[in-house]
């Protein structure tokens, strides 16, 4: 059960077998089984990091609503810098493995996960994605989350960072409207600027709407389709990669 939607993330997760959290017993309520998930969840996100840290591997969480652009951005990231850091995947959709078969168009490792009636990736589902890899031939793993600007923010997966991607077509109020997610992302990528003629999104009014949320998170303009800001983005993954490995060393 999602805490937040009530959805069920596990219902069609072939092997997962951790259902004993989602039964209420004599004295426990529904706060508390919500609360059980949630550490549960905290726990395995924690071993997620650990081994992440013991790698020396930059690990990003990428959020968003449904076709804002992070499957897009991730195809033009990687041909552009795939060369540079060795990378892998893993895509997190309800069904199908389309974005899997994008990305490993890319010549980059990628590992589908479908979780059925499920809202959001869990740490479980990552921690067992996790071993299709070899980490120690990485430098850097994205994580697409599901397309959902709601139950990914409560779910930790381990990794160093969320970027949450805005597209401009969405509309500038979507910091405010989701402020718990725009609050846990520590980047905000406003993709599909190359639309902007064509629309009256206020880029001023968005900025300001995301620093009420969160003051300090890194805003970058860009476009996946024209590549137009891309290379600030690489610049701060570079950096990621290289304090990560700084870390480990
Ligand atoms: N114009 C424009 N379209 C984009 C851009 N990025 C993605 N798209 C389009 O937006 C749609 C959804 O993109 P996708 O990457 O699948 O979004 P996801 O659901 O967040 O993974 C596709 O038709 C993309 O071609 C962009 O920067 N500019
Ligand atoms: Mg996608």
């Amino acid at each position: 059960m999602c805490t937040t939607c009530g959805c069920s993330p596990h219902d069609h997760h072939h092997d997962d077998h951790h259902h004993e959290h989602e039964t209420t017993g004599p004295g426990r309520n529904v706060i508390q089984v919500e609360m059980d998930i949630l550490a549960r969840n905290n726990r395995l996100a924690a071993g997620n990091r650990e081994l992440f840290a013991a790698k020396g591997i930059f690990v990003l969480n990428l959020v968003s609503s449904p076709g804002s652009g992070k499957t897009t951005l991730l195809e033009r990231t990687l041909r552009e810098i795939g060369g540079r850091f060795r990378c892998a995947v893993i895509e997190g959709d309800q069904q199908t493995d389309n974005d899997a078969v994008r990305i490993a168009a890319t010549g980059v490792p990628a590992r589908q996960i479908n979780t059925g009636a499920g809202c959001h990736l869990d740490a479980h589902m990552v921690g067992h994605a996790l071993e299709h890899f070899d980490l120690d031939s990485l430098d850097l793993i994205f994580i697409e989350n599901v397309g959902n600007l709601v139950c990914p923010a409560s779910f930790d997966l381990g990794e160093q960072h969320k970027v949450v991607v805005l597209s401009v077509t969405e509309g500038e109020d979507k910091p405010l409207k989701y402020p718990q997610m725009f609050h846990a992302a520590d980047v905000m990528l406003l993709n599909k600027v190359d639309l902007l003629p064509h629309l009256d999104f206020n880029v001023d009014k968005c900025v300001e709407m995301s620093r009420r949320v969160r003051p300090d998170a890194l805003l970058l303009q860009v476009s996946a389709r024209t590549g137009e800001g891309m290379a600030q983005w690489y610049n701060w993954l570079a950096a990621g990669v290289e304090a990560a490995k700084a870390a480990n060393r």
